[in-house]
């Protein structure tokens, strides 16, 4: 999808000024936070210290934002191991984040989980996940509750292509769809899982039709599209608090960096040169510039204080003390 073809979409108008404003910073927010988490492993490698792994969601951000647009802090949302941008987009603090990739006690958990497990159900954010599709029976159950306890609560369950492959998605999209649950299941299809592109895992074209065997309505739709992504997601959530039950979205997008920090580029040059040319940020900066709702001058000091933002967190995160040895044992149980 070209720039050009972005400016045609109608569905500009369902988005408030402000709101696209505050979508565009949360894309800078979460690219900026990307770009300087893996300087920082980076260094700590330097100085022999191994931080773990490291996913980044760069070029995924017009999904993130988009949700963090239209749910309240009451919504859940359950992420993935590349789950910076949606905790971010769900209210998460840089600084405790930061904390946690770093190890420290004033992260997330504690300093015990690392870049793959952001929790903070007091924002509704239900954290992240190590297993490959861990999140998608999990949310069955956030869901239900929001069910049983009649609110108007929606949960939103992130996944890659390789997790739609896995027994769990099966399971959870057939307890969603029996059950009409208020759970919205988003596929992240970058194309590849880790190492392996999707037509060796995946037989057909669009994931979303594996909703028809559930009952529940699929879209497949270009992830990188902020106004797609938006109003399809609002359409969905919208059916979710009526008590319309569940719906599966696959955004087509890409991730801008190899897998995770410890693996080297896999895919072809070309390929991701095609997919560098739509970066979601970039489309959605020209869309705003062209819709006169932003100029350079406010887009430079967007982009400037979002990045003052991250630097701040990454101080406050290597001052931080690691957490302390006496408390080893703390949270375990055996
Ligand atoms: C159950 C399980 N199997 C395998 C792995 C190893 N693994 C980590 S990430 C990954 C690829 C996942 O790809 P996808 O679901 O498409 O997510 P993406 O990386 O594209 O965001 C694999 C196989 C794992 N963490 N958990």
């Amino acid at each position: 999808m070209t720039c050009q073809k972005f400016a045609k979409c109608l569905n500009r108008r369902l988005i408030s000024e402000k709101a696209k404003i505050n979508i565009l910073r949360m894309m800078y927010l979460i690219r900026e936070f990307e770009i300087a988490s893996r300087k920082m492993f980076k260094e700590h490698q330097a100085r022999g210290e191994f931080l773990g792994a490291l996913h980044n969601c760069d070029g995924q951000e017009a999904i993130a934002a988009s949700m963090g647009a239209i749910f309240r802090k009451d919504d859940y949302v359950f992420t993935t191991f590349r789950g910076h941008g949606h905790s971010l987009a769900k209210g998460a603090e840089p600084k405790k984040m930061m904390a946690e990739l770093l190890g420290r006690a004033a992260g997330y958990s504690k300093g015990r989980g690392g870049s793959m497990h952001m929790f903070d159900p007091s924002i509704g954010l239900m954290g992240g996940n190590g297993v490959v599709g861990g999140g998608l029976t999990l949310a069955v159950g956030a869901a239900l509750s929001a069910q049983y306890r009649n609110t108007d609560q929606v949960c939103i369950c992130f996944f890659g292509d390789g997790a739609a492959a896995t027994g769990a998605f099966h399971e959870a999209l057939n307890m969603a769809g029996l059950w009409r649950l208020p759970v919205i299941y988003i596929c992240e299809n970058n194309l590849w899982a880790a190492t392996t592109p999707i037509n060796f895992g995946c037989p057909i074209k669009d994931i979303s039709d594996r909703a028809a065997g559930y009952n529940i309505p699929g879209k497949s739709i270009d992830g990188n599209d902020v106004y797609i992504v938006y109003e399809t997601l609002n359409e969905a959530v919208i059916k979710a608090r009526k008590g319309e039950g569940a719906t599966l979205i696959e955004c087509k997008t890409y991730r801008h960096h190899p897998h995770c920090m410890v693996m080297p580029e896999h895919r072809p040059k070309d390929e991701k040169q095609a997919w560098l040319a739509k970066d979601p940020i970039s489309c959605f900066e020209n869309m705003l510039l062209q819709e006169n709702i932003l100029c350079r001058e406010e887009q430079q000091k967007l982009r400037k204080d979002v990045r003052d933002l991250v630097a701040e967190a990454v101080d406050y995160a290597e001052k931080c003390p690691l957490p302390d040895v006496n408390t080893l044992y703390d949270y375990v149980w055996a």
